[in-house]
């Protein structure tokens, strides 16, 4: 069991069966001329994310961690785009209109799929999700319970929204959470303060916050391990 210092108390986990899972890294959302942008948001809040992420995933990988990537869009032709979706916000350029980087939130479009320094590996799970929630009609959850797992290290975007969703998802179906705060970005300094403190609140009432850096050298071990056994030949 490894254990990281997190809040409201130590995070512990079996390798074997948690996951990291980055959630919604897309060119859309955290690019200058997406469809975050396109809502009038400031980019460069959640572009604090990335640096971090990209560690994590780094010593997941080493460590032999499942890394399983979300993109949140919607099919080509729109069919699976609530039109309450499409129609909220009652913006000039929404989902599936075209912007700078091909139509807003659509699959197989250049903003829609995720950011260069976040690349999923071919050996990674990506789960397309019309939703904000990753669990909402997606093959998330089977994935998951296909592969043993039961705690979830969790990443991305944005904190308040989808990231939100996606945790208090992930609590009701039985899995536990630990998100790392400076992987995670709003657009909005408050609600990033309040989205981390509503998962902790309450003994954990959705799961628990920590940081990148209590992460990594507990990440770090597990690969040292990892490697003495395999030396072993165990
Ligand atoms: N991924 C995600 O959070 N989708 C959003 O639309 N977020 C906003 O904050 N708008």
């Amino acid at each position: 069991m490894a254990s990281v210092r997190a809040e409201p108390y130590a995070f512990e986990f079996d390798p074997e069966t948690v996951a990291l899972l980055i959630i919604d890294m897309q060119r859309d959302f955290v690019d200058p001329g997406g469809f975050g942008e396109a809502l009038g948001n400031d980019v460069s809040l959640l572009r604090k994310a990335i640096a971090p992420t990209k560690r994590v995933l780094e010593a997941a990988r080493r460590a032999g961690l499942l890394v399983i990537h979300t993109r949140e869009g919607h099919r080509p032709d729109l069919t699976d785009l609530p039109p309450s979706k499409k129609a909220r916000g009652k913006l000039k350029t929404g989902i599936g209109d075209k912007g700078p980087m091909g139509r807003i939130l659509v699959r197989g479009e250049y903003g829609h799929d995720i950011i260069d320094g976040l690349k999923p590996k071919a050996s990674e799970p990506v789960i397309d999700k019309p939703g904000k929630g990753a669990f909402y009609a997606t093959d998330l959850d089977s994935v998951l319970k296909n592969r043993g797992i039961r705690q979830l290290i969790v990443c991305g975007v944005t904190t308040e929204v989808c990231v939100n969703t996606t945790v208090r998802e992930a609590n009701d179906r039985g899995y536990d959470c630990l998100v790392l705060e400076d992987c995670v970005g709003s657009y909005f300094p408050e609600f990033q303060e309040y989205a981390l403190k509503m998962i902790k609140a309450q003994g954990g009432i959705f799961g628990w916050v920590g940081v990148s850096g209590r992460l990594l050298p507990v990440l770090e071990k597990l690969k040292t391990k990892a490697r003495k056994s395999a030396r072993a030949g165990r």
